[in-house]
This record gives structure tokens, C-alpha cells and sequence, in this order.
């Protein structure tokens, strides 16, 4: 693999940590790869372009600015691209590109990130005056073109999907390219990452939702994805680069599209082949009819996210879940016995919604309560309104009819990420309290982390230490528990709650 000299970098591309994260736990002892700014930099690098990924969450705070700036003055960088995917890290993107910039006038700030700065388009140019150009869509393309017009080859305004300052000052947006034009997904080159060997292995296996839950801020998509073939090699890529033939791997899908043939022909190559790696991933709840679970658990599956969202029939109409409810229900509680069975976790996503109550809350419980004996991974969360969803779209006076708000104080209005208060009796903070209570009465320390050696936490990590450091963290803070008596505990503070 190309060794990278710093001194001849010239695209620097930058994974910024935000300050806060959705959970209270998110991004603590973990740090995860930004799998969309490796494939940028495969691309340059394969147009000869000397490319760097800088990340953030491998330097101790305050310390990175200088990081940056040491780079930009010891090497040849020309363009700086920030990935911002979430409001979280908003503001940090302000402050470095406001830093960036009060050094060198001369590099070009290039952000991207599809799902938050990608959503806002025009806004982001308005509120970051230092940032030069936004790429909305996925960058592959759209950065090696800019590339191109630095090098005085082409101008801006031909380049799809972006938005930049023409000479007058005035804020330019390009329209999006055909769905013809998006980027293949290729093997990804890790070398390009800083200390890649840090981050969980994953793979990205493909890109693209056709399905448009009303939270998400998926636009439906035919999905793109790698044949088995090429996750295979990716495999053995990673047991090279990792140096282990055991590896827990991230695959990295919006949602897990293998059909059955494809289970069955990567279920072939694991036996054939006496693979030993063993895979995490994400699915929809109709994903796991049928006898799909074994064929999983052959394919190396042992840890699948469900969006389950709800056990109330009404919350999972509103969020364009399914229009069979029941259907739904039933498949879940099966695949839960299945899943035990057979040896896959299934970790349920639960996600209280606009409108939710006491009483529709009490169904999500008593679906819960009821499965109690094979459910044992779980992750409740709060509503937040997002750039793109459908809820963003919502007018005051339609959330006002189902008696929601959203929290506009200056924190969350600088992020443009908004948390919702669902309606009048349940608040944003209440629902985020009862999620934390949800995970502790259904998931155990062991099972968290069980979880979290894929795509979490890396491979070397001192297990011990790591159970240490999550035993100190405050309980309130903690989607598991540690004892019986603490899972006790949380499901009577959860019947107290639904019931006062
Ligand atoms: C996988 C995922 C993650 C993964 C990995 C993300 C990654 N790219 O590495 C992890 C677990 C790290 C993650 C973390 C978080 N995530 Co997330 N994540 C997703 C998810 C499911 C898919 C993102 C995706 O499509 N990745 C595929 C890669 C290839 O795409 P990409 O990263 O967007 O990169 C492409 C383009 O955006 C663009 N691009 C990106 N960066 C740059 C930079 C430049 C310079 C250029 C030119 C282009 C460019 O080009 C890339 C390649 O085509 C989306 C949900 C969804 N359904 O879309 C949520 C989502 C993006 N995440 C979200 C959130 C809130 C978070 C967290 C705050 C949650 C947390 N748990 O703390 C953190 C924040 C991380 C951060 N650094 O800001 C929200 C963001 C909403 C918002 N507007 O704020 C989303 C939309 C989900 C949701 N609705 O809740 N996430
Ligand atoms: S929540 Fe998942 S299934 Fe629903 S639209 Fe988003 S990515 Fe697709």
C-alpha cells in the first residue's frame, strides 16, 4: 500500500467528532471510521492526487487545531474537505473552518456530508462564511472536479450538485446529476486513513434505501451494491491489513439487502473456504421472515440492528413503518425466538415518535415485556427533527395537532438539529429518560458490550479496562445494567412512569 509523505499532501480531508453526541454513550472509548471520506480519498488517490484523512477523534481535545495547522504549514495542501454528516459536529465545522482560514486565505474549504450540511445547501454558505464550497450529494466525482477547477481546468457552475460563492458574492447552487452518474463502490483504500488499524474493521456493502421512514433522512433510492465476490476479497483484505483471520466486521449497509441466493452463495464461501470472521449489520423487520435467520447465522451474521421503532400500531403507521402492523409484530416476536435459537443477537432500535403518549408507549412496553425471555439487546431513543425528513417539513400547526413542539434554544438552533417534545404529555426530556430505562431493564453489561466489538470498539482493546470504564459511568447515563437488581430497578421506573 502507498505510503503517504506529509509533506506532500494536498488533499487534506478532515473527520470532525462532535461535541455532543444523540446518546449520552455515543463516541465514548469508540471511535468509528467515516467510511464516505475513505472513498473520496481511494478516488483522488486513484487520480494521483496525494490525499491524507486526518480524524479527529484520534487527538486529545484541543489539540487538534494545531494538528491541522501544523500540516497545512508543513505540506503542500491546496484543498481542505470537512465531512460534516450530522448537525452534531455543525459547530465544530464553523470553528475549524473559521481557524483553517485564519491561517492560510489560500487553501480551499470544500465541506460535504449528504445527510446534514448536504440537507441544508445555501444555509450552510450563509451561516459559515469561511467555507468555500459545499458538496451536497456523494463526493467522489464532485471532489476530483474540483480538483480539476483548482488546477484551472474547468469552472465551477459545471460541476453538479454543488454550491459555491460566484465572483460576486452571491451564493450559486448547481443541480443535481442523473442517478447514472453516481459513484461504484469500490475497495476502499485504508492506508489513506490515519492509524486505520485503530478503527473496527467494516465494509461497506451498499448504498441507497428505497424505503422513506417519515425520521429518516433518506431520499428512496435504487440501492447500489458489491457482489459477494467483492466482499469476500474485501475480507481477506482486512485479515491482511488487521493481520487477523478472525476479524469482527462492520458490514455497512442503510439496510441489509442480500437476497436469499446471495446468503446462500456467501454461506458456501464461509464453509468452503472455513471462514472464521463473523459479521454485524442493519435490517427492517420484514427482512427476518421466512427461515432468513439461518441462512444468516451461515453467512457469519451475529449481531443484527433491527429498526423495529415501535409495538404501538399507531406510531408505526406515522412513521411509514408498515401498514400491517400486526404482520409486523408477529414477525418480530418470531424472529426473536428464531434469532435465540440459532445464536444471532437481534438489537432492537426503538424510536419514541411524534404523537407518542403514555398509551401508545405502553404497547411498544407490553410488546417488549412480552418477549421478554428471548429479547436482550435494545436501544430506545428520543425524536429529533433532522434537515431533509419529512418531519422537518412539518408545519407548527401540524405538530401542534398532535400536541408536539420542537426545542429551538440557541444550542440546537446552531446545530440545525431540533429535539422534539412529542406531545403534551410526554416532553423530549421524559422520552429520553424512559429510553435509557428501556435499554437498562432489557440489556446487560455482557450484551453491550458483546455489541460493541463490532464496529465500536477495535480489536486490541483491553476488554477489562473497557468494562471498568463503563461500570464508573454514571447510571443515568447507561443503556444496560449491571446487576439484577439495577434491571429491577429500571423496569419499575418504567411502569411507574407509563403509569403516573
Ligand atoms: C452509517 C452511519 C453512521 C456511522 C458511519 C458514518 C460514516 N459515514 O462514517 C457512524 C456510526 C459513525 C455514525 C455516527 C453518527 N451519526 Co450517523 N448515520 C449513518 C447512516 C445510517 C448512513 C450514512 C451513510 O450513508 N454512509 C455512507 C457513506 C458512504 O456516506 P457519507 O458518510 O454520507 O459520505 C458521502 C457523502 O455524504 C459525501 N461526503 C461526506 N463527507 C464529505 C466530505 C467532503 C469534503 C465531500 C466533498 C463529500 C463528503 O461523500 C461521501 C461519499 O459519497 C445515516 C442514516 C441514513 N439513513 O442515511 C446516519 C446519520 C447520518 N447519522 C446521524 C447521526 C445523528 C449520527 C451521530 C451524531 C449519532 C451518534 N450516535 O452519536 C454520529 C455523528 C458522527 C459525526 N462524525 O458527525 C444522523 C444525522 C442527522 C443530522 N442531520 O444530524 C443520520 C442522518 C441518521 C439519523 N437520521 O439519525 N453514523
Ligand atoms: S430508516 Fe432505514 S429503512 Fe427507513 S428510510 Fe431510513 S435507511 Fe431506509
Amino acid at each position: 500500500m502507498a505510503h503517504i509523505c506529509m509533506n506532500k499532501i494536498e488533499v487534506l480531508l478532515i473527520n470532525l467528532v462532535p461535541s455532543q453526541r444523540k446518546k449520552p454513550l455515543d463516541g465514548i472509548f469508540t471511535a468509528e471510521i467515516n467510511y464516505g471520506l475513505l472513498s473520496i480519498a481511494t478516488e483522488l488517490h486513484e487520480n494521483n492526487i496525494n490525499t491524507k484523512i486526518i480524524d479527529q477523534q484520534l487527538h486529545s481535545e484541543g489539540n487538534f487545531d494545531n494538528f491541522v495547522i501544523d500540516i497545512i504549514k508543513q505540506s503542500d495542501v491546496k484543498l481542505i474537505g470537512l465531512s460534516c454528516i450530522s448537525g452534531f459536529a455543525y459547530p465544530e465545522l464553523k470553528l475549524i473552518c473559521g481557524r483553517i482560514k485564519s491561517y492560510s486565505k489560500e487553501v480551499t474549504i470544500v465541506v460535504g456530508g449528504k445527510d446534514h450540511v448536504g440537507k441544508l445547501r445555501k444555509r450552510v454558505l450563509k451561516d459559515i462564511i469561511t467555507v468555500d464550497i459545499l458538496v451536497k450529494g456523494e463526493g467522489e466525482w464532485a471532489i476530483v472536479e474540483i480538483w480539476n477547477y483548482l488546477k484551472n481546468k474547468i469552472t465551477l457552475d459545471g460541476i453538479p450538485d454543488i454550491c459555491f460563492r460566484d465572483r460576486h458574492g452571491n451564493i450559486v447552487e448547481t443541480p443535481p446529476t442523473g442517478s447514472s452518474l453516481e459513484p461504484l463502490l469500490r475497495p476502499l483504500n485504508y492506508s489513506l486513513y490515519e492509524n486505520h488499524t485503530t478503527f473496527p474493521p467494516s465494509i461497506e456493502l451498499s448504498r441507497g434505501c428505497q424505503y422513506s421512514c417519515a425520521f429518516c433522512s433518506n431520499i428512496p433510492k435504487k440501492v447500489r451494491k458489491k457482489s459477494i465476490i467483492r466482499i469476500v476479497e474485501e475480507m481477506e483484505m482486512l485479515a491482511t491489513v488487521y493481520r487477523n483471520e478472525n476479524l469482527k466486521i462492520y458490514f455497512e449497509a442503510l439496510t441489509l439487502t442480500f437476497t436469499e441466493r446471495e446468503l446462500l452463495e456467501l454461506g458456501k464461501v464461509f464453509k468452503e473456504e472455513n471462514l472464521k470472521h463473523t459479521w454485524r449489520s442493519q435490517v427492517r423487520v420484514e427482512y427476518l421472515n421466512g427461515q432468513k435467520l439461518e441462512k444468516l447465522y451461515k453467512a457469519g451474521a451475529r449481531v443484527l440492528d433491527v429498526g423495529f421503532e415501535s409495538g404501538s400500531e399507531k406510531m408505526l403507521r406515522n412513521m411509514g413503518k408498515t401498514e400491517n402492523a400486526k404482520e409486523y409484530l408477529r414477525t418480530m416476536s418470531e424472529a426473536l425466538f428464531a434469532a435465540k435459537e440459532i445464536g444471532i443477537t437481534l438489537k432492537l432500535n426503538i424510536l419514541f415518535f411524534l404523537g407518542e403518549t403514555k398509551e401508545t408507549m405502553k404497547e411498544t412496553w407490553s410488546f417488549l415485556m412480552d418477549n421478554m425471555s428471548t429479547l436482550e439487546a435494545l436501544s430506545a431513543y428520543p425524536l429529533y427533527c433532522f434537515p431533509g425528513t419529512k418531519i422537518a417539513g412539518y408545519t407548527e400547526e401540524q405538530l401542534e395537532k398532535c400536541g408536539a413542539s420542537l426545542v429551538k434554544s440557541d444550542p440546537w438552533v446552531e446545530k440545525r438539529v431540533y429535539p422534539i417534545n412529542l406531545s403534551k404529555s410526554v416532553s423530549f426530556k421524559e422520552s429520553q429518560e424512559v429510553g435509557i430505562h428501556f435499554g437498562q431493564a432489557f440489556q446487560s453489561i455482557d450484551k453491550f458490550v458483546e455489541q460493541k466489538k463490532y464496529g465500536y470498539i477495535c480489536e486490541n482493546t483491553d476488554l477489562k479496562k473497557f468494562y471498568l470504564q463503563l461500570q464508573g459511568l454514571e447510571k443515568n447515563k447507561r443503556p444496560f445494567h449491571i446487576d439484577e437488581k439495577e434491571k429491577r430497578d429500571a423496569i419499575n421506573y418504567v411502569e411507574k412512569y407509563l403509569h403516573s
